[in-house]
Formats: C-alpha cells, sequence, structure tokens
C-alpha cells in the first residue's frame, strides 16, 4: 500500500498533530511504502513571513526523523520542491465545483465571509487533493478533522475516472478515533491548535519540561473532582484522559482505576511525568538533527525521488486529458 500524509509548516507542532497524525506516520512505515511531505504551498494560503516560512519547514522536516520516520524507508520531501503538486491542483480544480468548495468547513471557519480572503484558501483542499493522487496514494493517515477534505478528494478522483478513464487511485482516509482529536488545554471545546494565541492551550512538541508543566497544571477541568471520561459533561479532563493515555500507552479505564479517589493535582502532577518522558527524546533528536547535513541531503533525496512519481502520474494525467504535445 502506498501511504501519503502531509504537515503544514506553520509552526508550533503540537501534541495534537502528533497524537492525530505524526505517531500514525511512524507505525504505518513498518508495512507500507510510505510518502510524507512538509506542505509549505498550503501555507501560503494565510499570510506567511518567507524567512519564518523556511525555518518552519526544516523544523517539520527534523521533526518528523525525530518521532522516527526513517528516511530510508519512506519518502520525506518538501511540496514545493516537486512542481506536479500545483500542476495536477489546476487540472483538479477544473473538475471541482465551487459549490463543493462552499460547503468546506474549514474555509468558512478561516475565512468568515470575508471577500478579501485568498482564492488559495478557498482551493486549497483541492491541492490536498493533488498531493494525495499524485502518488497513488491508497492510505492517507490524518486527524478526523480531514474528513470533508478527503472525501472531497474520493469524489473528485471518482468523477474525473468516471469521465477520463482509470486516471487515479481512490483513497481510503485513516482517522484515529479515541483521542485523535486533542481538545486546547484552556478550552477543551476547541480543538488544540498552533495558532491559538495562548502558549498554554497547547503543548508544541518542543516545548521545554517547565512549559509542558505550566499547560497542564494550568489546563481547564470542572468542580467534580473525578478522573473520569464523560466528553459532554468533563470535556477538559476527557481530554487529560486521552492525552495521558496516547503517551503512557495505558488504556482509559485503567487510568480511571489508578486515579479513583484522589483530586486533579495528583493526576495532572503524574500526566506532567509522563508527557514529559514521551517528549523528552524527540526534543532530544531533533537537536541533533536540526542543523545537520544529513536533513537537507535527506530532503534532496526525498524531493529527488517523490518527483519520479509526480513525473509518471503526470504524464499519465496528460495523456488522458489531451493536453501538451511534447510527449
Ligand atoms: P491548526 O489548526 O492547529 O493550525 P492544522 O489542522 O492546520 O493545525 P496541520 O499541520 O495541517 O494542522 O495538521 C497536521 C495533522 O495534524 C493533520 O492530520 C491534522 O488533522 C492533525 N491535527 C491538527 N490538529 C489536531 C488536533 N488538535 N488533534 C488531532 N489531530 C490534529
Ligand atoms: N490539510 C491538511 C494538511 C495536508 C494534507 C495533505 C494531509 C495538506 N495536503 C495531503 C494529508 C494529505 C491539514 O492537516 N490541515
Amino acid at each position: 500500500m502506498r501511504v501519503f500524509s502531509g504537515v503544514q509548516p506553520t509552526g508550533n507542532i503540537h501534541i495534537g498533530n502528533y497524537i492525530g497524525a505524526l505517531r500514525q506516520f511512524v507505525e504505518l512505515q513498518e508495512e507500507n511504502e510510505c510518502v510524507y511531505c512538509i506542505v509549505d504551498l498550503h501555507a501560503i494560503t494565510v499570510p506567511a513571513d518567507p524567512a519564518l516560512l523556511r525555518e518552519n519547514t526544516l523544523d517539520v522536516a527534523a521533526l518528523y526523523l525525530a518521532v522516527g520516520i526513517d528516511p530510508k524507508k519512506n519518502i520525506i520531501f518538501v511540496q514545493s520542491d516537486v512542481s506536479g503538486h500545483a500542476e495536477l491542483s489546476w487540472v483538479l480544480m477544473c473538475n471541482t465545483y465551487t459549490g463543493e468548495l462552499s460547503r468546506m468547513t474549514q474555509f468558512k471557519e478561516k475565512s468568515r465571509g470575508n471577500e478579501s480572503a485568498p482564492a488559495g484558501l478557498f482551493t486549497y483542499p483541492v491541492l490536498m487533493a493533488a498531493d494525495i493522487l499524485l502518488y497513488d496514494s491508497d492510505v492517507v493517515p490524518v486527524g478526523s478533522d480531514q474528513k470533508q477534505h478527503i472525501e472531497l478528494c474520493r469524489d473528485i478522483a471518482i468523477r474525473v475516472n468516471n469521465k477520463y478513464g482509470d486516471v487515479f487511485v481512490v483513497p481510503e482516509g485513516r482517522f484515529l478515533k479515541d483521542g485523535a482529536r486533542v481538545m486546547a488545554l484552556d478550552d477543551p471545546l476547541s480543538k488544540m491548535s498552533k495558532s491559538a494565541e495562548n502558549p498554554l492551550s497547547r503543548i508544541s512538541l518542543l516545548d521545554d519540561d517547565e512549559k509542558i508543566r505550566k499547560s497542564i497544571m494550568r489546563a481547564t477541568t470542572d468542580s467534580e473532582g473525578s478522573v473520569r471520561l464523560d466528553y459532554e459533561k468533563k470535556p477538559g479532563v476527557s481530554n487529560l484522559l486521552n492525552i495521558y493515555s496516547a503517551f503512557s500507552g495505558c488504556a482509559i479505564p485503567e487510568i480511571e482505576e489508578k486515579y479513583r479517589g484522589v483530586g486533579y493535582g495528583v493526576f495532572k502532577t503524574e500526566l506532567v511525568a509522563v508527557a514529559v518522558d514521551a517528549l523528552a527524546p524527540i526534543r532530544k533528536r531533533y537537536e541533533e538533527i536540526r542543523h545537520s547535513g544529513e536533513l537537507a541531503a535527506t530532503l534532496r533525496d526525498g524531493a529527488e525521488r517523490a518527483d519520479g512519481i509526480a513525473w509518471r502520474t503526470m504524464t499519465r494525467v496528460k495523456r488522458h486529458f489531451g493536453l501538451g504535445v511534447k510527449g
């Protein structure tokens, strides 16, 4: 199976990205051929400082390696280093309805009806579909917030196949269920986000131990005082339970049992230890790789291998669509 996924280089990669996406990337590499991309073209759908964008791109690449993705077994590369993404995106845009794009909740949230929202924010899901279809991907591991985009990608692929013959592999999303959606620590009703103003709302993968401690100890809970899962009535505690479970590997009922009758203080303090233990090795490996020649060489090699696959797909697409005469 070919697996494809991407993360935007918008800074502050947090434990939601890790639990919802990166951790699946690592698991999937055991039995599949994986292509993991840093989607910098997606990052310019909102204003981005050029120097910072490049730094963030290298940060995400280093984090891919630091969480355990093996660049020899997989392809790791930067989206804009392979021109096929933008090229295929145009072809797909001509096979996507404006009505479909208007229904995308992410666009509605990010544009909030603003007339001067960039057109790229509107067509963002089409670029995402191009990323996936360019590599004949079978499986796309993502957080559950991306369901609607994956559905659109499948609809476009099926539509093109019906019209032009067998052009694309129709991909499947792979969504993590329990705890796939990590919520903000200060507001458990919204998802943990890179862009939220309050840094204590998230734990970034590169946060030091003190910041991790502060974010968890100040996390919103409730006044009941019992550690148990109840998304409706106890969204804050449920979110912390999910984080605890993801980092420790313990099942939720086991954790509930362990903290029966003790207050949130003890539970939170031990969650800090669990999170620090899980994140410290990632941070250490990141520091070793981030400014190394190994990182630059990995991305160069990844782009070359990705471009080889992309070129073959674009040749097939052009043949089916009657585009180009050069051959
Ligand atoms: P944000 O809204 O935080 O700025 P994003 O959704 O734009 O983030 P990406 O970098 O594109 O972030 O996301 C990378 C991956 O992480 C995606 O698969 C996405 O579904 C997943 N993800 C993002 N936030 C969360 C979260 N809070 N919980 C679980 N998964 C998440
Ligand atoms: N839109 C995704 C990031 C993304 C992606 C992709 C994920 C861009 N292209 C292709 C999977 C496959 C997000 O998480 N916000």
